[in-house]
């Protein structure tokens, strides 16, 4: 059976999943982390950026000639990394059932068979977000895959599939009928007993009895989609050690800036055992970047690594052990300066992602260290200050809307509308800061 059953057996796959709603990598982007990806010993990268039309909505017609092209050399710097380059076909709202299926099989064939041409040998399948859990059909269309198309070639690797109800326990009519009749060589997809959340093993045995077969774990980290205000950039916590088939983890559209986050997911993958979260973490600003701009990231990053309130319920730990102030005040902002002077010279992509956030950190930070006069000043002192933390906001939200802008010109029509205003210490400066003000008023 070759590539597949093999590739299945021996190893895990352990890598990203470009699945995120928001602006996509682009071809620069995605090269430089498919060859991040083989540097740090990981070995897939999925694509299935939201905001691509040919891979959701256009997904039956050939992508254009520059596109083309793009992909063919990404193949080459795939292989020249040992990554496996999977591309992933949207079908979750391609049929309304399993007829209009049966009549249309051809577009799908047609699709894969361009990509294959391309140079395509690892092929996804997704359902997610999209359409309805149709067991019967979406079974249907993925064994059809397996048997007419990926076996007949005979030289790809195994199919992976992202279900249409991808995270819980699996005890659903929908995820049992996947698990008993899809070809036992797929990889299904599971994103834990949440859409986002530190993974309970628990739960993955369910997810393993019921798909009958180890997930595939699409971990919803550092993803921001759900976010997009703030940065993740964070140590890495929430994956535990479990039987599974592979691993992706699903970054931010920020592609250098995720390269934190992989990169620490990469020495967890290397040594689960031995792996100490906060030494690597800080560790590994030193291996990505040379001084001062690696202390600088790495203070930054303290203060970046919360969620903020959102939709997806997912809370991540942000500012922690940090009790000095103002301190913590004068250390981002220092950061921020070393930051704008340096980070232009030295890597000036990661600078353009982080710009908006190194602009939000200053302001926070000035205002912070204005909040920490309040609780001793007079009543006429309480006035200026807050004047100028008035002044302060009033920039940091132009500089914030220059971002926004920035990030808007910089995506797919379908997401220009969703760009949003960076903001920094969401989970602990931020609050610290609201307490000194609500308490000298
Ligand atoms: C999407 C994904 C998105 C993520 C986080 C999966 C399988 N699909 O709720 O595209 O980036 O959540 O917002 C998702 O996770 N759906």
């Amino acid at each position: 059976m070759g590539l597949m059953a093999c590739e299945k057996q021996n190893n895990n796959f352990y890598g990203v999943v470009e699945g995120f709603y928001g602006r996509p990598w682009g071809t620069e982007g995605r090269k430089s982390m498919i060859e991040f990806l083989g540097e740090n010993g990981l070995d897939l990268y999925v694509y299935g950026p939201k905001d691509d039309p040919y891979h959701t909505e256009k997904w039956a017609e050939p992508y254009p000639e520059k596109e083309r092209e793009d992909f063919k050399m990404l193949l080459a710097t795939a292989k020249r990394s040992h990554v496996k380059f999977y591309w992933a076909i949207h079908l979750g709202s391609a049929f309304k059932n399993i007829g209009e299926y049966e009549d249309k099989r051809e577009k799908v064939f047609a699709k894969l068979e361009d990509m294959y041409a391309m140079g395509f040998r690892y092929l996804a399948v997704f359902f997610d977000d999209y359409g309805q859990p149709d067991a019967e059909m979406h079974t249907k269309i993925c064994n059809d895959i397996v048997v007419d198309f990926l076996r007949k070639k005979g030289d790809c690797g195994p199919l992976i599939v992202c279900p249409n109800i991808y995270h819980g326990d699996g005890a659903n009519d929908y995820d049992r009928y996947l698990g008993e009749h899809m070809d036992p060589e797929i990889m299904l997809v599971w994103t834990g007993q949440k859409v986002c959340c530190d993974i309970d093993p628990e739960y993955a045995k369910f997810a393993t009895d019921n798909y009958k077969r180890p997930p595939l774990v699409w971990w919803n980290w550092p993803v921001n989609d759900y976010s997009r205000s703030n940065l993740i950039i964070g140590r890495l916590y929430g994956i535990p050690d479990f039987p599974f088939s592979g691993i992706m983890l699903n970054p931010m559209e920020n592609c250098e800036a995720s390269k934190i986050g992989i990169y620490s997911f990469a020495q967890w993958a290397k040594d689960k055992k031995n792996f100490d979260s906060q030494k690597v973490w800080e560790d590994s600003f030193r291996k990505l970047y040379p001084e001062p701009v690696a202390s600088a990231m790495l203070t930054l990053a303290r203060h970046n690594s919360g969620t903020g309130p959102n939709r997806a319920w997912y809370e991540k730990l942000e500012s922690e052990g940090i009790t000095d102030f103002p301190k913590a005040f004068i250390d981002l902002l220092q950061a921020t300066e070393t930051l704008k002077k340096e980070l232009p010279k030295t890597d000036a992509k990661l600078f353009w992602e982080l710009e908006g956030w190194i602009d939000a950190s200053c302001y926070l930070a000035k205002i912070g260290l204005l909040a920490e006069q309040l609780p001793t000043a007079t009543p006429e002192e309480k006035q200026t200050i807050f004047q100028e933390i008035a002044e302060l906001e009033k920039e940091k939200k132009a500089k914030g809307e220059e971002a926004k802008q920035r990030f808007a010109d910089a995506t797919f029509a379908s997401d220009k509308d969703r760009c949003v205003v960076p903001l920094s210490g969401t989970e602990v400066l931020r609050p610290h800061i609201n307490k000194l003000i609500e308490d000298a008023r």
